[in-house]
């Protein structure tokens, strides 16, 4: 998978979080090519010949500030030449930053010390890396190759692929040049970013609705046939009641409780298509005149048995249709796949990050 549709994976699992969106937009923007070199290597000459544009060049034209000129979906970024104090301080931040780097060579004075050690310190290793070398038309003819080959020994350890002898001034510049692949560090690195935010923002999510409206609902309905059970209970105490009388009044209060639940049940936080449970009322008692002179024998312990035979088994059907209540849901389905998408377009995020060399080529 490439870093970009690595990043579109993200954002479309979490439409709602900008880092998702940031890192897509990161992933997607124009190419940043940074041009560093020594003075009057050519770099500006170059990106004028790019980019069509005529910043000042030469000695009357050193460039002092970096400066940025897009040439399509790519930004080229000029930057003053590699020398004097400051110029690894000067240029880090922009090379760290660069999808790509430039590397303007001087063919006259081909890879001098100082710019080689400025390049060791600020290249972020895996940055994709191309060298132009210039001025090859002011080196004697049977010296282009050594300067070729010298550019290339010593450049190469810093991961320069290509190496092309480029003349600023005239001429086509070698596509692969400005081109990077996506391969870009400083693009990986903000996607991984991304990952983790969208990684703290699933676990920020909390246990999936469905979980936590079912533990809800759950809890309310034990509640309230727990509160009904004790109402009964006391009413049995009391000599209240009897057997057949516990079953009308179980009746009475169920209609009730189930009333109460619904109510409870449909105002907790959940998907506007989650009408109230279908919770089923306790079977009627069957009145016959043995029931009622069983009933009337039974004494306080035959209702009491009678009673919580009853609640027991109308808990667990009310159990059974609050689950099937949460199951019914299409909006609840949808966020329980939304949230495996999720999990997965991260996982896949990462591992396109991960399975990447650190060239960029997959390993
Ligand atoms: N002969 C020759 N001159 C070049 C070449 N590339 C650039 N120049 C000249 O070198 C001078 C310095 O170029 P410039 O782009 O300002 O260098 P920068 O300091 O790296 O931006 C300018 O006068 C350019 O015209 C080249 O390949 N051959
Ligand atoms: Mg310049």
């Amino acid at each position: 998978m490439t870093l970009v549709s690595a990043a579109k994976h993200l954002e479309h699992a979490f439409p709602d979080l900008p880092e998702a969106r940031i890192a897509r937009e990161r992933c997607l923007a124009p190419w940043t090519v940074v041009l560093v070199g020594r003075r009057s290597a050519g770099k500006t000459t170059l990106v004028n010949q790019l980019a069509d544009t005529h910043l000042p060049t030469g000695l009357g034209g050193v460039t002092s500030e970096a400066q940025e000129v897009s040439v399509g979906d790519v930004h080229l970024l000029d930057t003053p030449g590699i020398g004097g104090r400051g110029a690894i301080d000067r240029l880090m931040p922009l090379v760290e930053d660069a999808d790509a780097v430039l590397w303007v060579v001087d063919g006259l004075h081909p890879l001098t010390l100082s710019e080689r050690r400025v390049m060791r310190e600020c290249l972020r290793p895996g940055t994709p890396l191309a060298v132009a070398v210039t001025h090859l038309d002011l080196v004697d003819p049977e010296d282009v190759d050594d300067v070729l080959a010298r550019v290339s020994t010593l450049a190469s350890p810093l991961g320069a692929d290509p190496i092309l002898r480029v003349d600023a001034r005239a001429g086509r510049i070698p596509e692969g040049l400005v081109r990077p692949g996506d391969t870009s560090p400083a693009r990986r690195a903000k996607l991984r970013r991304a990952a983790d935010a969208a990684d703290a923002a699933l676990v920020a999510l909390g246990p999936l609705a469905l979980e936590a409206l079912r533990s809800d609902a759950r809890a309310i309905w034990t509640a309230t046939v727990a509160s009904m059970r004790a109402d009964l209970e006391q009413a049995i105490d009391a000599g209240l009641v009897h057997v057949g009388a516990t079953l009308d009044r179980l009746r009475g209060l169920s209609v009730e409780a189930r009333s109460d639940v619904s109510k409870a049940l449909v105002a907790l936080p959940s998907p506007d298509d989650l009408g109230p449970p279908r919770i089923p009322l306790p079977p009627a008692p069957a009145r016959t005149l043995v029931s009622e002179a069983l009933g009337s024998w039974g004494g306080l312990e035959g209702a009491r048995r009678v009673m919580r035979a009853h609640i027991a088994q109308w808990l667990a059907d009310g159990h059974l249709a609050i689950e099937e209540w949460l199951e019914g849901s299409a909006t609840l389905a949808d966020e329980v796949a939304r949230r495996a998408r999720a999990h997965a377009a991260v996982a896949e995020a990462r591992s396109a990050l991960a399975s990447r060399g650190p060239r960029g080529g997959d390993t």
